[in-house]
């Protein structure tokens, strides 16, 4: 009897507590997902969800109007007449970017603080008797605006006399301790690959696991930019276009910064199976130079060529480093300043109101059925709370149910990367009642940590994330549909050019002799000639101007062969010929081909303007392009 009020009780207990377990094991049972391939570092991860941040090229180079200063400037020109890096900072903070990172040292050498391993410093210049650091400035600046703060370091150094030898690597490594030791916290180190001295002979072989492991000794969390990271990758272009299909893995075995990096267009997409997580950093000048000039101050990047940006960097699972450069005075110009606030704006008017906040979400794959993984955290603010499917589905769809139809023209969607970057391909669709069936909106590659379908305008009230293709399951943490409004602004003025076209039609190019020359004067950049046996290009005004300058716009291609050195003369009559530039420089063209601008005291008059190539972007090759050729009046 008492065995069986025993077995009686143990039979009750298991009754009540079993259905409590199962349900238990149901929700808590189901495994997570394993991670895919990579996956970033928890600091790679805290980066990535910076998104937004300033580049500052500041130095020599903002008082001599040049963008690659040679290391032989005197260290007097620098001289801010009222540097205010908390007026960065606040502009930055106010543009609502995260951090900003400085070019301490550029390819000049100069070092914006007093290093004890150069004699090229703000140091010997007159700025502040000798007795200021823009590095310190900067530094304390960003802390006191609640910013991070990066570091530019330009390992390419032609002014330090040990430059291309091995002793050089040890100066750089302790040029980059006294910096990121004496400064606070450092979130990213910029390696910047440029070397114009390569191919002159001045060759470093730089000593980059002492750099790498200089940097983790003092600032462990610092993400390592370069064109092969290892914290962070640049995506082979100055443009702010990152590519369309991005992912966040690379192939860096083998490869180095610099003249080692893989093709652009690899850095632009990653690769598929990449054995390293190096995500894209997008750099771009809100002007068309990395320095400042007051020439370039009509040619602010407008909202609408900014908000291209956001869509093609940030919107393309890329950070975006965008470069304000500060004036003579040390401060950043009221133009750049009113058009970073303008673009805050657009961008947070676009993406105010999330239109799936009040939609019901459908996802027939869910995990497990679990509620853990349900679509409905796709919605919630919190980052590591995501959808999931299970592990052997590679394609699937989640069905959106708006309360009413509605107008849209954006959709975001975000993978949770700490478990590595899986979808190849989706789409946005729409369901169409009178043909009952899925209609696409809008399709894309690659998501990542943020990606941002824009498309025109359209109505709907049901609708379905379809992924087409996946590595591994998706795992997605956020969705969001957007009505973002159209931007109306005035852009730059356009006097100039105005003149500039009523004066070409009397020009015409007396070499080379051909047709298709032509295009070099046809106002179209977009038509490119290319000149071989780097024939000199000769201008026929049709009359005689006063010039203060010439323009050449190379063609919009990285992979064009660019002028890199010139000489430029002048002549009235086409016979007697003034030079105005002697084996002169477009410097940092091969990666940033904007037009050139080159400028020369006032001519009398002059009719004829001749252009000779001596060196050009591929060095062996005997062909220069040229999109444009125009006058600066
Ligand atoms: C390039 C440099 O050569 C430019 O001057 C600029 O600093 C840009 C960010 O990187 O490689």
């Amino acid at each position: 009897m008492r065995n069986n009020i025993l077995t009686y009780a143990l039979l009750l207990g298991f009754l009540l507590v079993l259905p409590s377990g199962i349900w238990f094991s149901c929700s808590q049972g189901v495994k997570p997902p394993e991670a895919y391939g990579v996956v970033p570092t928890e600091h790679q991860l805290k980066w990535q969800q910076m998104e937004y941040y300033m580049f500052v090229h500041f130095g020599p180079n903002t008082f001599t109007e040049v963008e690659w200063g040679d290391g032989k400037e005197d260290p007097g020109v620098f001289n801010p007449s009222a540097l205010d890096c908390r007026q960065w900072a606040a502009t930055a903070r106010a543009a609502g970017m995260k951090g900003i990172i400085l070019t301490a040292k550029h390819h000049d050498g100069f070092c914006l603080w007093p290093s004890q391993y150069s004699t090229h410093t703000v140091r010997e210049s007159g700025w502040k008797d000798g007795k200021g650091d823009v590095v310190r400035e900067l530094s304390e600046a960003c802390k006191a605006y609640g910013l991070a703060f990066g570091v530019y370091l330009s390992p390419w150094d032609q002014n330090h006399p040990s430059y291309g030898t091995p002793e050089y690597n040890e100066v750089f490594a302790r040029t980059l301790t006294e910096v990121l030791s004496g400064y606070g916290p450092v979130f990213e180190q910029w390696f910047d690959g440029a070397n114009g001295d390569a191919h002159k002979g001045k060759r470093q072989v730089y000593d980059w696991d002492l750099f790498h492991q200089t940097v983790y000794a003092h600032q462990p969390q610092a993400v390592i930019f370069s064109d092969v990271g290892p914290g962070c990758r640049w995506m082979g272009n100055e443009r702010g276009v990152a590519g369309e299909t991005n992912w966040s893995r690379l192939h860096v075995e083998g490869f180095e910064p610099g003249l080692g990096a893989p093709p652009a267009d690899t850095l632009a997409t990653g690769n598929i199976d990449g054995e390293a997580w190096v995500p894209a950093e997008t750099d771009v000048s809100i002007r068309p130079g990395w320095f400042y000039s007051a020439h370039t101050d009509d040619q602010v990047k407008s909202v609408s060529r900014l908000v291209d940006i956001y869509y093609t960097s940030i919107g393309r699972n890329s950070n975006l480093l965008l470069n304000v450069p500060p004036n003579r005075e040390g401060r950043i110009h009221p133009t750049d300043s009113a058009r970073l606030m303008a673009f805050r704006k657009a961008i947070e008017e676009s993406f105010a109101h999330n239109l799936l906040d009040d939609a019901i979400l459908h996802a027939p794959d869910t995990r497990g059925g679990a509620a853990k993984y349900a679509a409905k955290n796709l919605l919630d603010e919190d980052y590591d709370s995501y959808w999931a499917s299970d592990d052997e589905v590679l394609t699937t769809s989640i069905e959106i149910s708006l309360p009413e139809a509605a107008r849209f023209n954006r959709f975001l969607v975000q993978e949770y990367i700490p478990l590595g970057q899986r979808v190849a391909r989706f789409a946005l669709e729409s369901w169409d009642e009178a043909a009952a069936g899925w209609n696409v909106i809008s399709e894309g590659t690659t998501i990542g940590y943020k990606r941002i379908l824009r498309f025109p305008r359209v109505k709907a009230q049901k609708l379905r994330l379809h992924i087409l293709s996946a590595l591994a399951s998706p795992v997605l943490n956020r969705i969001g549909l957007y009505d973002a409004p159209d931007i109306y602004e005035d852009t730059r003025q356009e006097t100039d050019q105005t003149l500039i076209k009523a004066l070409r039609v009397k020009w015409s190019i007396e070499s080379p002799k051909g047709e298709t020359f032509k295009s070099v004067i046809d106002g179209d950049a977009q038509t490119t000639a290319v000149i071989r046996g780097l024939e000199p290009l000769i201008l026929n005004l049709g009359e005689k101007l006063r010039l203060r300058g010439v323009i050449y716009v190379p063609a919009d291609k990285a992979t064009a062969s660019h002028i890199t050195r010139y000489n430029l003369s002048v002549s009235l009559d086409g016979k007697q010929w003034t030079k105005v530039k002697q084996a002169a420089v477009f410097h940092n063209i091969k990666n940033n081909p904007i037009p050139q601008d080159v400028r020369f005291d006032p001519t009398e008059q002059a009719q004829f303007i001749k252009l000779e190539p001596l060196e050009t972007t591929t060095p062996d090759g005997d062909a220069y392009s040229i999109a444009e050729l125009s006058l600066i009046l």
